[in-house]
This record gives C-alpha cells, sequence and structure tokens, in this order.
C-alpha cells in the first residue's frame, strides 16, 4: 500500500496542480548533471565535480553579439520587473538600460587573471561575474571577503522586494569596509553573503589548473585560504597558473549563514543555459561541508531553502533529522516545530529540491521538486498542545507517486514538512524550510 491512503485531501489538488510546472523546472534545472559526481572521499569529490562544471563555453566580455551583460541582465532579474535588475552589494533595482550599476569581478580579476581576451575564461565567467552598484563595486575594489566590526566604513542596502533597507547598526542588513587592496576586508551584505560564499567555493572547483577541454588555453588553479600573504602574492599584474582569495573562514560561516535562495538559484540556472555549466553548490551546498569544512563523514543533513515564513504562531517553523545518515543504522527521524498547536500536517520528501512560491494559495512555500512523496512515515501527524511533531522514518520504504521505494547509498533526499494553519480565520497552510540528508 503507497501512501495514497494517508492522502490528505486539502493538499491532495494542491500538488496535482504542481506536477506539471515541477516537471518543466526539473528538465531545465539539474537533471542528469551530477550523475557522475563521486561523494565517497574528498579527493574523488572534488575531481568529479570538477569535471562536471568544467570547459565551459565562453562568451565574451563585450561584444555586439551575446556578451556577459547580455546575460547578467536576465540572470540578475528583477523578480518584480523584467525591465530591471537587483545588484549584489546595494540590493538596488536599477533599470537594466540605465546607468549606475555594472559588472563586479567577485574574484578579482586582479588575483589570477587580470587580461581579458578569448583565452581566458575565468575572466568573463558569469558564475564569477556580479552586477554590482558601480560605486560599491569601486569601494569594494579587490579586498578579500572577510566579517569586518562596528568599526568598519558602512554601506547599506537598499530595500529591495521586502529585504534589505536600514543603516547605523553593525551588522544591519549593510556590507562593511575596512582597509584597501589586499590587506582590506569586505563584509557583504547578509542577504546576499551566502550567494557569494558559494561564488567563490565553484572558482575554487572549476578551476584547477591545466587546460580549457576544447579551446586547448591555459586556466589558472584558483584556490581559498585564509592566508593573506598567499593572497597578496596573487595580485601581480599578470595570469598565474596557482592564484588565492579567501577569507575562507568567513566564507564558509557566510555559506551556512546564508541558506541558498530563489534569486540564487535563477542566476545559477540563466548563467547554466548560457555557459553550460552550474554552481555545484547552489545545487548541493551539503558538499561544501566535505570540500571546504574536512567534514566527510555521512553527516546527518542540513537545513536548505529557508522560506522563512512565519505562521499563526508568529515564527517561522523548523524542520531537522535525527539519527543516523548510514543506512545500516536504520536511525532516521524527522522532527517539526514552531507549528501551530493541535494541528495536522505531515512530512514530504523528494530526490530534488527546489523553490515553489506559495503553491496552490498556501502561505509558505514549497522546497522540492520532481517526484514528491506524501505522508512520510505512512501517519498524518498533530502538533498538539506542544507544537511540534516527529516521525520515525523507515528508509526502506519512502513514498513516491509511483509506489514506495527504498533509499540507496549514495542517494540525497530532500525532506519538508506541510501542514494546516489557519489565519485571521481563514484556513491556510505552510510549510517548514527543507532538510536534505545524503545516506550511505
Ligand atoms: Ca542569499
Ligand atoms: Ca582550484
Amino acid at each position: 500500500m503507497t501512501s495514497e491512503s494517508h492522502s490528505y485531501p486539502r493538499l491532495r489538488p494542491l500538488l496535482v496542480t504542481l506536477t506539471g510546472a515541477l516537471a518543466v523546472s526539473s528538465a531545465l534545472g539539474q537533471g542528469s548533471y551530477y550523475d557522475t559526481v563521486d561523494t565517497s572521499s574528498e579527493a574523488t569529490l572534488r575531481a568529479t565535480i570538477h569535471e562536471v562544471i568544467d570547459d565551459h563555453t565562453r562568451f565574451p566580455y563585450t561584444s555586439g553579439s551575446t556578451d556577459t551583460t547580455d546575460i547578467l541582465r536576465i540572470a540578475q532579474q528583477d523578480p518584480t520587473d523584467f525591465n530591471r535588475i537587483v545588484d549584489v552589494y546595494r540590493n538596488e533595482s536599477f533599470s537594466k538600460t540605465g546607468g549606475g550599476f555594472n559588472r563586479e569581478h567577485t574574484w578579482p580579476k586582479s588575483y589570477g587573471f587580470p587580461d581579458d581576451g578569448p583565452t581566458n575564461s575565468a575572466y568573463t565567467d558569469c558564475h564569477l561575474l556580479w552586477f554590482s552598484d558601480s560605486s560599491y563595486n569601486s569601494s569594494r575594489s579587490n579586498k578579500p571577503f572577510g566579517n569586518c566590526s562596528a568599526g568598519c566604513s558602512e554601506l547599506p542596502t537598499a530595500s529591495t522586494n521586502g529585504a534589505g533597507g536600514g543603516s547605523g547598526v553593525f551588522p544591519g542588513n549593510s556590507n562593511w569596509t575596512a582597509g584597501s587592496f589586499s590587506s582590506g576586508t569586505w563584509q557583504v551584505n547578509p542577504i546576499r553573503k551566502g550567494d557569494i560564499a558559494r561564488t567563490m567555493f565553484y572558482a575554487d572547483l572549476r578551476y584547477e589548473g591545466g587546460n580549457h577541454g576544447i579551446t586547448g588555453f591555459a586556466e589558472p588553479d584558483l584556490r581559498l585560504t585564509d592566508n593573506l600573504g598567499l593572497i597578496s602574492a596573487s595580485s601581480t599584474g599578470s595570469n598565474e597558473s596557482v592564484a588565492y582569495m579567501g577569507r575562507l573562514a568567513a566564507l564558509l560561516e557566510w555559506h551556512y549563514a546564508d541558506p541558498v535562495d530563489q534569486f540564487e538559484m535563477n542566476k545559477n540556472s540563466v548563467v547554466a543555459s548560457f555557459q553550460g555549466n552550474r554552481n555545484p553548490f547552489v545545487d548541493h551546498p551539503e558538499w561544501v561541508d566535505c570540500l571546504f569544512a574536512g567534514d566527510c563523514g555521512p553527516g546527518i543533513g542540513d537545513l536548505y531553502c529557508s522560506p522563512n515564513v512565519v505562521n499563526s504562531t508568529g515564527a517561522s517553523a523548523q524542520i531537522e533529522a535525527r539519527g543516523s545518515a548510514l543506512l545500516v543504522d536504520a536511525d532516521y527521524r524527522l522532527l517539526a516545530s514552531s507549528l501551530p498547536t493541535n494541528t495536522l500536517g505531515y512530512f514530504l520528501c523528494s530526490e530534488a529540491a527546489g523553490f515553489v512560491f506559495q503553491p496552490g494559495g498556501s502561505q509558505g512555500n514549497l522546497c522540492l521538486s520532481g517526484s514528491i512523496g506524501r505522508v512520510v512515515g505512512g501517519q498524518v501527524l498533530n502538533s498538539g498542545f506542544v507544537g511540534g511533531f516527529a516521525v520515525d522514518v523507515d528508509l526502506t520504504s519512502l513514498p513516491q507517486p509511483q509506489g514506495n521505494v527504498a533509499v540507496m547509498s549514495g542517494e540525497t533526499w530532500h525532506f519538508q514538512a506541510w501542514f494546516r494553519d489557519a489565519i485571521g480565520g481563514q484556513a491556510t497552510s505552510n510549510f517548514t524550510d527543507g532538510w536534505v540528508t545524503t545516506f550511505e
């Protein structure tokens, strides 16, 4: 018997409605892109990810035909106005055809690849390029990323599409900076600090030295570090075979503090549609643990998606897993908390992450795509007087639309809890954040 027998009537039409749209977004997204990635060790993970994202198609920096500006105009489009873009540091919405913003080399080109030209794919790589307010771009200069303090200079964000704004309090929603050149510090605003961290992680994995597999042109090996001496020594005015940027410890912190959001996912997919390669850390943020934090064990997983939509309690519902990601342990438990009391809900699962804004009129957002199974653990749950519920998950029998399946070693699964809510007497529904676990 599949989970069909436990289907909860309100969500059922919702997911049927979504099926078409999800299939399309999945086809345009990752598909089988990462099938050859081998997570069994740090070395295999690094080598296999590099092979997947290597040798992208270079677009010219500036040209009468499609160039990096054309691509970024789509990649950073304002979600509320297709004639505008939202920039990375100031969070300002600019007319696409007006002034005030330009292209920021988030990995400063002076550290390893200073010259534009057909032989230099890092210079025009649109995963590394972000539109920025021009004056903020100048202020950033080529300072390494890092954490600042209240004594630093503030570069506030604009309030755009419900995020950013305010000033005068550290860190607030602002960017902060001190010093100059390779001894300086540039702290990215909280809205985009994770985006920038994952951009730097991409740079480290995409550029491993050697030659472009199709054009044959030499490429740098870009590496992240906390060693400011190595970073400073990379700024030579010439192409370098090995070049450094950082600060790695701050980038790691920012990665965890600012999970992947829809704007970032959209930029990744748009750039991929031109260049033919994706940022693996936007699609698989959990790979950062092994490659940059030295944690290659089968961790229980990570939060992702962070829709952060408050419910009638005034808080956002939380999800986490406990137990073990080792299948042999048969010990995996999902917990949801900060729910309204005495309400019904259940856990959903899918191998594919996604993002659907307020599906079917829900107050919250769905963080899954592809084949979504309902009622993980086989039970519709009740949050009771504590406002939370949990379920022991049988990993040999996860619900899927075509019937229950057993989790196989190496598979990554995404989980989220859906729950009923009522706000102002109106029935609605909502979701927790997403949780992702890779099982071994
Ligand atoms: Ca972000
Ligand atoms: Ca590298």
